[in-house]
C-alpha cells in the first residue's frame, strides 16, 4: 500500500497543544494531577468516583447486583467525574487511581480505607469481598479468562475501532480497515464461546459478562459508535441472545442509569447516593419536581 498520508514522523515526538479531533482537549502525555481538588465523601462503605461509560457501568451493574442478592455492606455512592471537563485529572482522584481514568473506588469498611481502579480489578476486588458472581468450582478460570480477555481485548475495539470510525478528524482507510478486521475477530470469539455456554464462564451470570456486556453488547445492538450495519453485528446470534437476556436483569437495569449524563432524561442518574434515588432524582423526575 502507498503512503499517501504526507507525514514523516519526526526524530523526537513533541505536543501538540492545539491537535483537533474528539478527546484532543483531555489527552495529555505527562500523568499526574492537574489541579487541587479534593473527592467528596459519602455515607456508605463504598465511594465511587465514576461515568456511566461502559467502564463505569461494569461497576454500578456489579454493586446494584450485589445489592439485590442482599450484601448491604455493598451500599455505595456513586460520585459524577466529568471526563471531558478534567475532573480525572484533579489531585484528590489522581490519589485514588494514578492513571486519571473512570472507574476508581474507594473501599471505606475497614480500618484503612482501599483504593482499587482498573474496572477489571474493582469487579475482581467486589466478587472476592462478597464472594459472589466469581464461581468457586471449575469454571472459576473460565470466568477470569473472559473478564482479562475482555480488558486486553477492548483497547482494540475502543481505542482502535471506534477511535478511527467514529472520532479521528480523518478517516483513514488503512486504520479502519485494520480494526474493523479485529472488532469483528472478537465479536466471531465471543459468539462462538456463547454457542456452547449460556453465559461467558458457563452456566452462570458472573463478573466475566457484567465486564463484557457494556461494551459488545452496546456493539451488537449498535449503540456505540453507530457502527451496527458497518460491522453486520445482526450476523453474531450468540451474542445478541446472550446481550439481550443480560439487558433484561432489573440490577443491569439500574446500574447503566447510575453516572449516565446522555441519553433519555429517565435513564439517567447523575450522583446515586440511595436506592430510593431511581424513584426520585433521575433527570425526568427531578425536571418535574422543579416545574
Ligand atoms: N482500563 C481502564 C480503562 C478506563 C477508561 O478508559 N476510562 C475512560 C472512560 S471510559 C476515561 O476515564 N477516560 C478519561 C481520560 O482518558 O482522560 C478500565 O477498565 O478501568
Amino acid at each position: 500500500m502507498s503512503d499517501t498520508s504526507g507525514y514523516n514522523p519526526p526524530k523526537v515526538w513533541t505536543w501538540k497543544k492545539d491537535a483537533t479531533g474528539n478527546f484532543a482537549n483531555i489527552n495529555r502525555p505527562i500523568a499526574g494531577p492537574t489541579h487541587e481538588k479534593e473527592l467528596p465523601v459519602g455515607r456508605h462503605p463504598l465511594q465511587l468516583y465514576s461515568l456511566g461509560t461502559p467502564n463505569g457501568i461494569k461497576v454500578t451493574v456489579m454493586l446494584e447486583e450485589l445489592l439485590a442478592l442482599g450484601h448491604k455492606g455493598a451500599e455505595y455512592d456513586a460520585w459524577l467525574i466529568q471526563i471531558m471537563q478534567g475532573d480525572q485529572f484533579g489531585s484528590g482522584f489522581v490519589d485514588i487511581n494514578p492513571n486519571s481514568k473512570i472507574p476508581a473506588l474507594l473501599d471505606r469498611s475497614g480500618a484503612k480505607p482501599i483504593r482499587v481502579f482498573e474496572s477489571g480489578a474493582i469487579l475482581l476486588y467486589l466478587a472476592e469481598k462478597f464472594d459472589a458472581f466469581l464461581p468457586n468450582d471449575d469454571t472459576r478460570a473460565e470466568c477470569l479468562s473472559w473478564l482479562f480477555w475482555q480488558m486486553g481485548s477492548t483497547p482494540y475495539l475502543g481505542g482502535g475501532f471506534g477511535h478511527f470510525y467514529a472520532y479521528a478528524p480523518i478517516k483513514i482507510e488503512y486504520a479502519i480497515d485494520r480494526y474493523a478486521m479485529e472488532a469483528k475477530r472478537q465479536m466471531d470469539v465471543l459468539d462462538r464461546r456463547l454457542a456452547q455456554a449460556e453465559y461467558l464462564a458457563g452456566k452462570d451470570y458472573s463478573i466475566a459478562d457484567m465486564a463484557v456486556w457494556p461494551w459488545y453488547g452496546a456493539l451488537a445492538k449498535g449503540v456505540i459508535y453507530g457502527a451496527g450495519e458497518f460491522l453486520d453485528v445482526q450476523s453474531y446470534a450468540h451474542v445478541q441472545r446472550w446481550t439481550d437476556t443480560i439487558a433484561q436483569r432489573p440490577a443491569v437495569q439500574r446500574g447503566r442509569k447510575v453516572n449516565c449524563t446522555w441519553g433519555n432524561p429517565a435513564d439517567q442518574l447523575h450522583e446515586r447516593h440511595d436506592a430510593a434515588d431511581f424513584e426520585t432524582r433521575t433527570r425526568d423526575k427531578l425536571a418535574q419536581a422543579a416545574s
